[in-house]
């Protein structure tokens, strides 16, 4: 009936600088995602370099680094039945000029790079990059309230 999964979300700088933090946050609580881990963090040329090492040798690879440091972001660890895909599909396609209206880079974003948001993009990179991002104490396992509302029992 779908596994319980967690996946990483970071909200860009140009999330911060363009006061779109609450409205984004506000989405995933809305869907019905548990907030599961929450910080904000100045990310560093180490981290960088493992989180994007996939496109170390592409001709952006300096220039989204940069943007990546121009400000803090959000870091975020989201839960839920089938969390990896469906925060994924919430976000939308990497170039936000044609991603569909609806998702958060096509609502709110107009760039490739400057594209709001980053979601993990399978289980087994989510589960890498929870642990790239956050400590174990910084993730919480909690009851939440409405989890009987949003999940019927054969899906529980
Ligand atoms: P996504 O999984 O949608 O975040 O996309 P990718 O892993 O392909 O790319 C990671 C980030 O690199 C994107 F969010 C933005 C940046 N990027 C560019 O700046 N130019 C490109 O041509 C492709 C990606």
């Amino acid at each position: 009936m779908g596994t319980k999964e967690k996946t990483l979300v970071l909200l860009k700088p140009d999330a911060l600088q363009r006061n779109l933090l609450g409205k984004i946050v506000e989405r995933f609580e809305q869907k019905g995602l548990k907030i599961s881990g929450l910080k904000m963090m100045q990310l560093s040329d180490v981290l960088l370099d493992e989180h994007y090492s996939h496109h170390k040798d592409k001709p952006f690879f300096t220039g989204l680094k940069s943007f990546m440091k121009e400000s803090p972001v959000v870091a975020m660890v989201l839960e839920g039945l089938e969390a990896v895909s469906v925060v994924r599909g919430m976000c939308g396609p990497t170039q936000s000029r044609t991603a569909p209206p609806g998702t958060i880079r096509g609502d709110f974003s107009m760039s490739r790079q400057a594209n709001i948001i980053h979601a993990s993009d399978s289980v087994e990179n989510a589960e890498k990059e929870v642990w790239r991002f956050f400590n174990q104490d910084e993730i919480f396992d909690y009851q939440k309230i409405d989890f009987e509302q949003i999940y019927v029992e054969d899906e529980r």
